[in-house]
């Protein structure tokens, strides 16, 4: 959303200024590079691509902890609903990452879950994470209702992993 104001605010300067801009927002150019669609009515996507869909709901903190009692996540499963944010926060012992199986990942929400994790090492992986107080936030926007059981991949043979219920 600020991206989008500042977008728009710059757009607005630049205009202003030179009576035409030439520097377009990278969506624009996205957009008319994307093959034409029939229909016309809502923005293409590209075949079997997904698109992120933001949190609306609460954001709960699950810490990432490595200590003399071990490798875990804490707390290790919670319940949210659709819509709510996970945020994981590196303390100690990383690098940590949270990684979901995609064998055991509901199906039907898969896709979805990919596309809302930003970064990532691979499918449902995300990036380590080595410094204190980093963090990995995923939303679980457009997530059905299901267990997602998730792993720290550098951990996962120490039993660092969890079960986020969505209900
Ligand atoms: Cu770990």
């Amino acid at each position: 959303m600020r991206f989008y104001g500042l977008a728009l605010l710059a757009s607005a300067v630049v205009l202003g200024a030179c009576g035409g801009g030439e520097k377009k927002p990278a969506t624009d150019t996205a957009a008319t590079a994307a093959p034409a669609p029939t229909s016309g009515a809502a923005a293409p996507a590209a075949p079997g691509a997904v698109a992120a869909i933001a949190a609306t709901g609460a954001t709960h903190e699950v810490k990432m902890i490595g200590d003399d009692k071990g490798y875990r996540f804490d707390p290790a499963n919670l319940t949210i609903k659709s819509g709510d944010a996970v945020k994981f926060v590196m303390v100690s012992g990383g690098p940590h990452n949270v990684a979901f199986d995609p064998t055991t990942v509901p199906a039907d929400s898969k896709a979805q879950l990919d596309a809302n994790m930003s970064t990532k090492m691979s499918e449902l992986s995300s990036p380590l994470l080595l410094n204190p107080n980093e963090a990995y936030t995923i939303s679980f926007g457009g997530i059905k209702p299901g267990q997602y059981p998730f792993h720290c991949t550098p951990h996962l043979a120490m039993n660092m992993k969890g079960v986020i219920t969505v209900q």
